[in-house]
């Protein structure tokens, strides 16, 4: 049986012409011309390994290192040094900041300001030694939670300096860089902004124009270009520039241009903000655009290396997600009791509305989605501390996750409080108009299902093509051999290697974690056979990653749920019981989810439908607007 398998594998992987897959994401949506900047890039250069949980559900493979038991990064020590921080935080957001005079006034008064300076709001995770709180990335999450849980305005003057902002300061500076700005931006004595987004760069944020060139004595690089939407931009006097310069290639003598990451001052010189955005939400933060002639940037000031800015800038983006996760699982939290309190009180009828099934799944459905939010942002927090690099699938998946589930229980809280939530005064409809962004800034939520999909179908096409190797020399690799034809050949037979999770939870939800194994299982078969019939022109189908992406986050979301529910049964967690029901319910329901998602990436009538909307897409654009014409004729 296995030789007959042996031969089917090489025929799969012989279909696999992934030898120079251009991986970009970009390149997806943009015509192949605009693409001449890109290198070609082979997959035999990637990881064939990886500890993360979400990546090696690409492959069809369980691997439970950073998923199971749910991660603890906290010692005593920690705990209570965060008991300390979290009873000033919301007795500062219960009783100083009032989130609606913010909204009104579209800015933060400066004793709110004061007030978050003097809570250490502004560094919390910069090391105590040059003035921070020195805080790990849960500590963080949690402390951001609270935040989300009153203000997402202050949450974002807060993120768009720490998180972002310095972040590269913290993560690629040297120690100068962090001796000479950390102090004064972690005190709050400065803001700082990151500012990569322009005009013509959004989602494709390595096509920036923003330029940076060497001056003839080589002691500064002369920065010229102009960001948008650069949150804190109208009055940051430290800025996380990034630009493009020229870089030279020593083997071959050729100039390209790079992106560099700067560390940017205000007071450099040449650097103007143009006035504050007037936003759907978020008002009280401040957003502005920023323009930079011939600002002279000492040499010192290049972060990470020349020509490593776009890693850069991905680094931080992927460093700073959980704490999206954390601070909206805050806002659910905060919507999911207003709908309650009214659930609880009102009655129609004859009867309070949270008896009526149709309120009570409402109230079901926001308690699993704040329980997956809460459970990403912790684990990802947590494997952050113990170390992983390994994150950045699971960060994003936590970002597109937290953005909608956040946008969707908002939502359904204010059906449940009815007229009440659509009025000013009860401070919802607020939270819904701050939540809109969510899912456009820090990566599009369209650009991220991508990044999910194509990252982890390159990680299973490089794993395919080591295997392809293999198989050149047989002799020497038949373990590896023997070890796939029989995971093919169990897969035929419908038989699951589902002990791999099953043993992994607790028993009381073993059925659920039965159902995830197999779902994983055939998620992996699904991606296979994408790569086999499409190769690299899996890059043009986006109906189709978008599915993939959706199983994916669907999955992942299970994964983190069962070892949370299994972590709170384990250490007899008061809410243990009511975990492992949520749990449940979302496992069943991610998992049927999955399955249709996975049969829409093979149905001929869904492949008809995906070219009849891309028909339809083409024909509205080049009408200018909806093509039927109205039913009356006038
Ligand atoms: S800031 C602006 C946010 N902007 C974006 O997020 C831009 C989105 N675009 C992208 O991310 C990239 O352009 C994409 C790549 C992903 C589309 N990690 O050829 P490529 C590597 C690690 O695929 P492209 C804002 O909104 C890749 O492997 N590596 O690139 C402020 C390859 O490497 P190699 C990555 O087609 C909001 C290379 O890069 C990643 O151009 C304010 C090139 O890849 C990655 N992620 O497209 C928020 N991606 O060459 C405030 C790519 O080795 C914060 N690569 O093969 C709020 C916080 C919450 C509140 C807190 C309260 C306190």
């Amino acid at each position: 049986m296995s030789s007959a398998y042996v031969v089917k594998l090489e025929k799969l992987l012989s279909q696999l012409q992934f030898k120079h897959q251009a991986r970009c994401l970009a390149t997806a949506a943009r015509p192949a011309t605009k693409d001449s900047r890109r290198k070609e890039r082979s997959l035999d250069k990637k990881p064939v390994e990886s500890s993360s949980f979400a990546m090696n559900m690409f492959l069809g493979k369980i691997r439970t290192d950073q998923a199971f038991p749910f991660p603890q990064s906290l010692s005593q020590d920690q705990k209570e040094t965060l008991e300390m921080l979290v009873d000033p935080t919301y007795k500062f957001f219960q009783e100083v900041n009032d989130a609606a005079v913010n909204d009104e006034l579209a800015e933060v008064p400066p004793e709110t300001l004061q007030g978050l300076r003097e809570l250490g709001a502004f560094g919390l995770q910069v090391p105590q030694e040059l003035g921070g709180v020195g805080l790990n990335n849960t500590q963080y999450a949690r402390l951001v939670q609270v935040v989300g849980e009153y203000d997402l305005g202050i949450g974002i003057v807060l993120g768009a300096h720490q998180s972002i902002g310095f972040k590269g300061i913290t993560l690629f500076g040297n120690k100068e860089q962090k001796e000479k700005y950390l102090p004064k931006v972690a005190s709050g004595e400065q803001f700082a902004a990151f500012a990569l987004t322009e005009p013509a760069s959004g989602s494709d944020a390595g096509s920036i124009r923003t330029k940076a060139v060497l001056s003839p004595d080589g002691k500064h690089y002369i920065l010229n270009g102009s960001k948008i939407w650069i949150s804190n931009g109208g009055f940051a006097e430290v800025f996380t520039v990034f630009a493009q310069t020229p870089v030279t290639d020593p083997a071959t003598g050729e100039t390209k241009d790079k992106v560099t990451a700067f560390i940017v001052e205000r007071s450099f010189g040449g650097v103007t903000s143009g006035p504050a955005e007037k936003k759907m939400g978020i008002k009280c933060s401040n957003t502005a655009e920023v323009y930079f002639e011939d600002c002279k940037v000492p040499v010192e000031n290049v972060l990470g290396e020349v020509g490593q800015g776009f890693k850069v800038a991905m680094h931080i983006l992927n460093n700073g997600r959980f704490g999206m996760a954390a601070a909206l699982s805050g806002t659910m939290r905060a919507a999911t009791r207003k709908a309650i309190d009214h659930a609880t009180q009102r009655s129609q009828f004859g009867r309070v509305i949270s008896s009526f099934g149709s309120i009570q799944e409402k109230l079901a459905r926001m308690a699993m989605l704040h329980y997956v939010t809460e459970s990403m942002a912790y684990m990802i927090s947590a494997n952050m501390d113990k170390g992983s690099t390994d994150f950045q699938v699971e960060a994003a998946i936590s970002k597109v996750f937290a953005s909608e589930a956040a946008w969707n229980v908002v939502d359904e809280a204010i059906q449940v409080l009815g007229g009440n939530g659509f009025m000013k005064s009860n401070g919802i409809e607020k939270v819904m108009r701050d939540l809109r962004i969510f899912r456009i800034f820090e990566g599009t939520n369209d650009i991220l299902r991508l990044f999910v999909a194509l990252t982890g179908m390159q990680f299973a096409g490089g794993h395919l093509r080591q295997l392809q190797k293999a198989l050149s020399s047989p002799m020497s690799n038949m373990g590896v051999i023997l070890g796939e034809a029989t995971k093919r050949a169990k897969r035929t037979v419908g038989m699951t290697d589902s002990g791999a999770l099953a043993d992994k939870v607790h028993p009381s939800l073993a059925e659920s974690a039965m159902l995830t194994s197999r779902a994983i299982e055939g998620f992996g078969a699904s991606v296979e056979g994408l790569l086999a019939k499409y190769g690299k022109n899996i890059l043009e189908k986006q109906f189709l990653l978008n599915r993939v992406a959706n199983a994916a986050i669907d999955l992942y979301a299970s994964g983190v749920v069962l070892s949370r529910a299994s972590f709170a049964l384990a250490n007899n967690i008061p809410s243990a019981e009511h975990e492992a029901m949520l749990a449940r319910v979302w496992v069943n329901e991610a998992c049927d989810r999955t399955q249709l998602n996975l049969n829409a990436l093979r149905s001929t009538v869904q492949q008809e439908n995906f070219q009849l909307m891309s028909k339809i897409a083409n024909e509205m654009c080049e009408n200018g607007g909806l093509v039927q014409v109205h039913p009356l004729g006038i």
